[in-house]
């Protein structure tokens, strides 16, 4: 256990394992995923050794142990109270790493109250992709979309020579549930395509950091590699001396990295190299690179995140939100065992409200993921507070076939649950120490896809602010509580209204534009106009989108009548006068929300100052000041968004308030 100087302790705080560390622990097992859970249980007793009044020999109030036959699967365990004593038995020692984990976050209750219990992930895959480059991007930097720093990984065009960091990272990610880890950007430049090869020695060096927590590296790779790398004439995936480079590429990761994860490519995709320029189709490249990495059990992640991001703002014909399913559903069931469909949530672009991707619904014969973003890139850029759970737990929650199907959280079984990594380097690893949550919430939920959003944030408080060693634990915790739980629909209200999206700065994508990307080429956009707003998606008048889902969801989407409030604006042009199911029109509502969003901001940064006194100082201080960018920027946007309707429209605020 490393408690890194001037790093946060995150939810790994010295304070979260005292109930292990006062106690005699005994572990059982071999191999190096066991001897990690003995080094943790060493730590921990060493920071409680003056506390601990027992001897550690004679007696046992927590036992570890690898124990065959067990029916908790692979990485799952049971948990058992016999007489004084708390056993934790796995077969696969990744399990008993989990059950180490759990017993910290249940604390004391693993001694005294706990019933019997049997945990199991239900997704096999649970996933970070850290969007860094190795070499520092000239419009990009060093992390694509990154708000915590510098790569965890990465610096200096290489790879970092002290990797504690790294080490300790694996850490708090195993503490919350994630196995897989991509190393490096979905864009891959050429510094970065050298890593696959004569730079491998450098993501080896990485994956041994991170492989005793039970974590599995995964590498971007440039389809175009054969080419760029490999000095042959074409990357066609029906040429031999292709297929032979990638099957002699991958053999050479595998003698470097013996679990090796896989390959994730974002292919033919905002300029990337993909089997298009030789008239082969996706399934074709993705074949092409998991039949590379079959023999050795590993997988590809190839992205669905393709679309036209030349397309022309004047034919509404062309939509965007079309483009993953239109290009990705005729070929379902031509993809590999080990080929895995990496979708986003939903069809445009993480925005702060979609509806639920219709790709991950219709593929029944096709692996898939379905990706996230944690890196809070339309949400606020981890200056703004935006816990991001209850969106992640509603898109788990929906069933594309209705009431009877299965749900997301099902669904993505076959591929896993992915995210795109909000850490870096960053003292507080997420630079806005509340995002920490984010991550922590994106690792249960991918262990637990139905779990409830508000258990999680009241687990993470526990672990991370352990309350009950404060001078006011009930203050605290429903302090916490208030600023971290409605803040997702809180960002919603001052943003973009009613799933319209995007209205972002062009490029960084912070702070309002509205017009941004009205424009432009990348197929974003709201057609706002003097008399309504929205974007006609459905199948009688506008681009048919909506008739890509499922019934009910297919009739549901294609009527402003039958849409949902929060949804119209994906779906539909409105007048500004149209009423919303809540009695309100989109006028108004736009109005109120933008005027409440800010006012909950205002409450949430007062509930923060009157925390001070019980929590860290670094930590306050800096939560602090992210309130103060939050509220300039809430309000920066109430004005924007509410002045360029009350232009456009004409219709002035039912309530009289001042619009600027
Ligand atoms: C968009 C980001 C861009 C990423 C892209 C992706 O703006 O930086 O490269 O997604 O997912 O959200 O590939």
């Amino acid at each position: 256990m490393t408690q890194l100087l001037d790093v946060d302790p995150a939810w790994l705080p010295d304070e979260a394992l005292r109930a292990v560390g006062t106690r005699p622990v005994q572990v059982l097992g071999d191999g190096p995923l066991v001897d990690t859970v003995r080094h943790e249980v060493a730590a921990a007793h060493a920071k409680f050794a003056a506390e601990a009044g027992h001897s550690g020999a004679v007696s046992c109030d927590l036992l570890l142990r690898i124990a065959d036959g067990g029916d908790a699967g692979p990485e799952g365990f049971t948990l058992e109270r016999d007489g004084s004593r708390t056993t934790v038995a796995a077969t696969d020692p990744a399990g008993l790493l989990h059950g180490f984990f759990h017993v910290v976050r249940l604390g004391d209750a693993a001694f005294t109250a706990a019933p019997a219990q049997t945990h199991r992930p239900a997704l096999a895959l649970r996933m970070l992709d850290h969007w860094d480059n190795v070499a520092v991007h000239p419009v990009m930097g060093q992390v694509e979309r990154g708000y915590a720093g510098g790569s965890l990984f990465w610096r200096d065009g290489r790879a970092r020579g002290d990797l504690a960091r790294v080490r300790a990272y694996a850490r708090l990610l195993a503490a919350c549930g994630i196995n897989a880890l991509g190393v490096n950007n979905v864009n891959v430049h050429e510094t970065e395509a050298h890593l696959l090869t004569d730079r491998i020695d450098e993501v080896a060096a990485i994956a041994r950091e991170l492989s005793p927590y039970g974590i599995r590296v995964h590498l971007s790779v440039s389809f175009a590699a054969p080419v760029l790398l490999g000095g042959l004439d074409t990357a066609d995936p029906h040429d031999a001396a292709v297929r032979a480079w990638w099957r002699e590429a991958a053999e050479h990761v595998y003698t470097h990295i013996p679990d090796f994860g896989g390959f994730v490519v974002k292919a033919d995709s905002e300029g990337q190299p993909g089997p298009f320029a030789h008239g082969r189709s996706h399934a074709d490249g993705a074949n092409l690179l998991a039949d590379a990495l079959a023999p050795h059990g590993g997988t590809v992640h190839w992205r669905a995140f393709v679309y036209d991001h030349r397309q022309d703002w004047r034919d509404r014909t062309t939509d965007r939100a079309r483009a993953a399913y239109d290009h990705f559903a005729p070929l379902d069931g031509r993809f590999r065992d080990n080929a895995i469909l990496q979708v986003k949530h939903g069809p445009m672009d993480f925005q702060v409200r979609e509806p639920v991707s219709p790709v991950i619904g219709a593929l029944s014969r096709t692996r898939v993921a379905v990706e996230l973003q944690a890196t809070q890139e339309y949400t606020g850029q981890q200056r703004h507070v935006c816990a991001l759970a209850p969106a992640w737990s509603e898109v788990l929650r929906f069933r594309p076939d209705g009431a009877d199907g299965p749900d997301i959280g099902r669904l993505a079984r076959g591929g896993g649950l992915v995210a795109v990594s909000n850490a870096g380097d960053d003292p507080f690893w997420t630079g806005h120490p509340l995002a920490q949550f984010n991550l922590y919430a994106f690792g249960r939920l991918a262990w637990q896809p139905d779990a409830d959003p508000d258990a999680l944030l009241d687990e993470w408080i526990e672990l991370t602010f352990t309350p009950d060693r404060c001078a006011d634990p009930a203050r605290l915790r429903s302090g916490l509580r208030a600023v971290l739980r409605d803040s997702w629909t809180t960002y919603e209200k001052y943003t973009a209204p009613l799933g319209s999206g995007f209205m972002v700065q062009p490029g960084h994508h912070y702070g309002p534009g509205i017009d941004g990307y009205e424009y432009s080429p990348w197929g974003t956009y709201h057609f706002a106009d003097r008399d309504g707003i929205g974007v006609d998606r459905s199948l009688a008048t506008g681009t048919g989108y909506a008739a890509q889902y499922a019934k009910p969801w297919s009739e549901t989407y294609e009527t402003p009548e039958s849409c949902p409030d929060e949804l119209l604006l994906f779906f539909h042009h409105v007048p500004y006068g149209h009423r919303l199911h809540s009695g309100k029109t989109v006028i108004q509502h736009i109005y109120d929300t933008h005027f409440e969003g800010v006012e909950e901001v205002e409450a949430a940064r007062r509930t923060w100052q009157s925390l001070a006194d019980l929590v860290a100082p670094a930590r306050h201080r800096r939560v602090a000041e992210r309130y103060e960018e939050q509220l300039r920027g809430a309000r920066e946007w109430r004005d924007q968004v509410n002045s360029y309707f009350l232009r456009k429209s004409g219709v002035p605020d039912a309530g009289g308030r001042r619009i600027h």
